[in-house]
């Protein structure tokens, strides 16, 4: 998604491979070398760039860079600011939007003139970035106990946890809650726990002001906003006249089990209840998402995605993300 969404050159290596029973997976012979975990998203840089002299070596081999863990890929990229300066081909035109996407995807393009890769200073920050992992915490985990475990209890228990993290996630919506940034700041570097701590204080804080003044901000269809951040373009903002705001680091984290729920219901007959208001909100923060076209592209098909999450069903799934769910670890721990 970050790599479309910033129109970043490259080259798609499908990297698993199912197996002959469709159970397991036949990882990438380069995926394991360079990520011997097999995750993927794994993403190489090669023919780094120097950057103020300095090669990007860190750790890898040669003049590649290995980033892994999605999370990490976006944060790296907004480490860079431009991007040009460490992959090879890019322009040196600022940030145009997410309008035009010609190359994306395809490495043969890269070098066109027409794209242009700085990221924009607000996608990510040490908070951001502690914020990221904190909303995979509550919503991706749980996200995968719904599917993996069979206990329906143990799944009833994991639906229970994954609305509550997005309830979380859509009370932070939008730039009146960028205070919450200043107070994750000094906790960063610390115990996860903290983050967590600081993120529940927050909205403790934020429900006592709200009770009593529980409408809803009717009427302003687009006006939801990002994680911490301001509000999302508007069909009547023409993108060619401002940057339209982006989506950041932590909102890319969590799309795509929102984009994925209905897989809950098809499996576990599990459904968000539509009609309240924060699940409204979800939905518009949803819908906004989706206007990106370098989001919109990176969505699979859903049976496909069906197909794909079946095994996990069924709790035969053998993969690494599969046994550490079956083993009663987080997903976000393996
Ligand atoms: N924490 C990792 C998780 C990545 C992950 O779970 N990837 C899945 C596909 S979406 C995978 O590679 N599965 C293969 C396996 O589990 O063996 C990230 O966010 O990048």
């Amino acid at each position: 998604m970050a790599l479309n969404l910033f129109q970043v050159p490259y080259e798609l290596v499908e990297s698993l491979t199912l197996d002959a029973e469709k159970q397991g997976y036949i990882k990438n012979k380069r995926l394991l070398e360079i990520n011997p975990k097999g995750l993927v998203p794994t993403i190489e840089i090669v023919d780094c760039c120097q950057k103020d002299g300095q090669k990007l070596q860190d750790g890898n081999s040669g003049n590649s860079k290995v980033i892994l863990e999605s999370i990490d890929v976006c944060d790296w990229f907004s480490k860079t600011g431009n991007i040009k300066e460490y992959v090879p081909g890019c322009s040196t035109e600022n940030h145009a939007g997410d309008k035009s996407q010609s190359n994306v995807g395809d490495k043969s393009n890269a070098g066109g003139d027409k794209n242009s890769i700085s990221i924009p200073s607000n996608f990510s920050s040490p908070a951001l970035y502690a914020c990221a992992l904190w909303a995979n915490r509550v919503v991706c985990s749980p996200f995968y106990r719904c599917l993996v475990r069979q206990d329906p209890e143990e799944q009833k228990q994991a639906w229970h946890e994954f609305q509550a993290g997005w309830k979380k996630f859509v009370s932070l919506l939008g730039a009146k809650h960028s205070d919450l940034l200043e107070r994750i700041e000094p906790v960063v570097s610390d115990d996860p726990e903290k983050v967590t701590a600081v993120v529940d204080s927050y909205l403790a804080e934020v429900e006592k002001d709200e009770s009593g003044n529980s409408k809803e901000e009717s009427g302003k269809e687009d006006a939801v906003g990002y994680f911490c951040s301001e509000s999302t373009p508007t069909e009547s903002t023409p993108s060619s006249e401002n940057t339209p705001s982006l989506p950041n680091i932590v909102d890319l984290a969590v799309f795509p089990w929102c984009f994925r729920l209905y897989v809950l219901k098809e499996y576990r007959d599990f459904e968000l209840p539509e009609k309240e208001p924060w699940v409204q909100k979800l939905r518009k923060w949803e819908k906004n998402m989706i206007k990106h076209e370098g989001i919109q592209k990176t969505l699979p098909g859903k049976d496909k995605l069906l197909e794909t999450y079946a095994r996990y069903a069924k709790g035969t799934a053998k993969s690494l993300v599969g046994d550490a769910v079956r083993q009663g670890k987080a997903a976000h721990e393996i």
